[in-house]
């Protein structure tokens, strides 16, 4: 798997990923990194990842297909895998709804079923690469209550704080819903917030929902980064 890169550091060794190793070799000659950093991201103690709702009724083909959603899974691994060499906690939240939740049509909500807890269609992704020590959270189970946020009512910042997580580096699906509302709940919650511009995709019901979603989100705080911007 590559990664797109116009523009990297001419020092940068190959990473725990293979984003630098063939970013460096298609373009040995760059000498400017990204222009969101001049610096690398070193993984750290406190960091945690979260994956949220990439799951197959989000992807291509699935009961709310996001564009390209099926783009995240490997942007994904890429991540899991510098997580997973530095032993950091891993946090994937899935929306799982009963039949009758009331963002479904039949219920006067506005989306077509989707995600309906312990069908194929709420699995994860198939091959996201997540650890076995993912803490799974688990979102708007009940008939009544939507929330787009991971946050909203679960323990998902109870878990977070357990886990000692003060930076919290969020993709997913998709961009202008669930990325969003949960990136604003983790930032109101006093974390750091880096956003894995390459692992989300947008629904853009309206075109520009996702440019205008992460544009709020970096408004408020949140950082954009990319793979090739973890260190080696
Ligand atoms: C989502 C619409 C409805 C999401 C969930 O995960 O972004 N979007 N339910
Ligand atoms: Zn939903």
């Amino acid at each position: 798997m590559t990664c797109p890169l116009t523009i990297i550091k001419l020092e940068a060794a190959p990473g725990p990923d293979n984003c630098a190793r063939s970013a460096r070799i298609r373009f040995p000659f760059a000498v400017v990194r990204h222009m969101n950093s001049n610096t690398f991201i070193r993984l750290q103690s406190g960091d945690a990842l979260i994956a949220v709702d990439v799951q197959i009724d989000f992807l291509p083909g699935g009961q709310l297909a996001v564009p390209e959603g099926n783009a995240v899974v490997p942007a994904f691994n890429r991540y899991l895998a510098a997580f997973g060499a530095r032993a950091l906690p891993v946090f994937a939240t899935r929306d799982w709804h009963p039949p009758n939740h009331c963002s479904f049509k039949a219920q006067g909500g506005i989306w077509p079923p989707h995600c309906v807890a312990a069908t194929r269609g709420a699995e994860f992704a198939p091959g996201l690469a997540l650890p076995a020590a993912a803490v799974v959270v688990s979102k708007a189970a009940t008939a009544e209550a939507d929330s787009y946020s991971g946050f909203g009512g679960t323990d998902l910042a109870a878990r977070l704080r357990a886990a000692g997580a003060k930076r919290l580096f969020i993709g997913g699906l998709a961009t202008d819903y669930c990325v969003l509302n949960t990136v604003k709940d983790a930032l109101a919650e006093g974390f750091e917030v880096l956003l894995l511009t390459d692992a989300m995709r947008a629904v853009d019901v309206n075109p520009g929902d996702g440019a205008r979603a992460q544009a709020e989100m970096q408004q408020l705080g949140a950082r954009p980064i990319h793979c090739e911007d973890l260190a080696p």
